[in-house]
């Protein structure tokens, strides 16, 4: 190990991960308070203004990689943006300051605000475009599972790896009609389907503990952002991931192009999309399997987050209990 690697790691060490959880737990926090009224912009809204204001008080100097879009269509987060105080260690930032909107705004099980945080350069710059995602957890024999093979024949080795028959494993699908044929498929493999109407980054980590999760499996398309900070979970608590953007357009493939993809068909995996030390966290909005949503008491605010760092795998749950609301900016 040498020194500069060793001194990025120590300060990724102190700044990161307990900063990081304040800066998902306001998001959560601001968007919480808009559960239920039916907005998805402005309970997005509230999360992208909490988190950047939390962000803007760090002592990083942070590029947003993967943000609310690219600059000409997102006022703040977008991708290029500099945060944090401009002083301290360089660091990639990859934001999904509300993930779920749409279960935030119908207060549906499994909204979060993630981020994470990564060494300057180690995150892959994703456009906002779809991606192929296919994840299992850890344990497994490297490539078991592939991106270009058959979903039944994944399944039918998934199944084989694990020593069960296929109808003992489950596979966590996006409802979307575009996933018609994958399901079809899936279940004529004799496998579960669970469906899930939005959520992939949760929905991906939780292959990674399937005796608790009960999801052998994440397949299909979604959000490329989503896949870089799901991928970010897995480079902390270990799993597969093979992921490759969809880049079905002449206009996608110069944007991804401009953000330095060579390859328009690549496949990545997890080291492709998180090459360095990198930290991650999500906290509840809305209550889900994997986090408690927020709770608004008399005087104390509650919030659960989950916060990793993939140089030592190290997982710690946060239950705060939030008294100064005024650090909320609540109206
Ligand atoms: C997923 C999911 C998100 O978008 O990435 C999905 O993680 C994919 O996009 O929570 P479509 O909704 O267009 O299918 C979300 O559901 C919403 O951003």
């Amino acid at each position: 190990m040498d020194l500069n690697n060793t001194q990025s790691k120590r300060v990724l060490d102190r700044i990161l991960s307990i900063e990081i959880v304040r800066v998902t737990e306001r998001a959560a926090v601001s968007a919480a308070r808009l559960r239920g009224h039916g907005s998805e912009k402005d309970a997005d809204q509230a999360a992208v203004d909490a988190m950047r204001r939390e962000l803007g008080q760090l002592s990083i100097e942070g590029t947003v990689v993967i943000g609310e879009g690219e600059r000409d269509e997102a006022p703040m987060l977008f991708i290029g943006e500099n945060v944090g105080i401009g002083i301290g260690p360089k660091v990639d930032i990859a934001v999904d300051p509300l993930e779920g909107t749409t279960l935030c705004a119908k207060n549906m099980p499994g909204a979060i605000a993630t981020m994470a945080m990564a060494e300057s350069g180690t995150l892959l710059n994703a456009p906002d475009v779809y991606m192929e995602k296919i994840a299992i957890g850890p344990g497994y024999p490297k490539d078991l599972v592939d991106l270009d093979a058959p979903p039944g024949e994944n399944v039918a080795r998934l199944a084989k790896a694990k020593g069960v028959s296929p109808a003992n494993i489950t596979a966590l699908i996006l409802d979307r009609p575009r996933h018609a044929d994958l399901i079809a498929a899936v279940r004529k493999a004799g496998a579960v389907v669970a469906l899930i109407t939005d959520g992939d980054v949760a929905g991906v980590i939780h292959t990674a503990e399937p005796e608790a999760t009960g999801i052998d499996i994440y397949m299909g398309i979604g959000g490329a952002p989503e896949g870089v900070l799901a991928a970010a979970a897995l480079a902390c608590i270990g799993g597969q991931m093979q992921c490759r953007l969809v880049l079905d357009t002449e206009e996608k493939r110069s944007r991804a192009a401009k953000m330095g993809i060579k390859d328009p068909r690549k496949k990545y995996g997890i080291n492709d999309m998180v090459k360095g030390d990198c930290v991650f966290a999500a906290t509840g909005v809305t209550d889900g399997s994997m986090l408690r949503g927020v709770k608004f008491r008399n005087n104390v605010i509650e919030t659960e987050t989950v916060v990793m760092r993939s140089v030592t795998g190290t997982v710690r749950w946060i239950r705060a209990e939030h008294r100064r609301f005024a650090k909320f900016h609540l109206s």
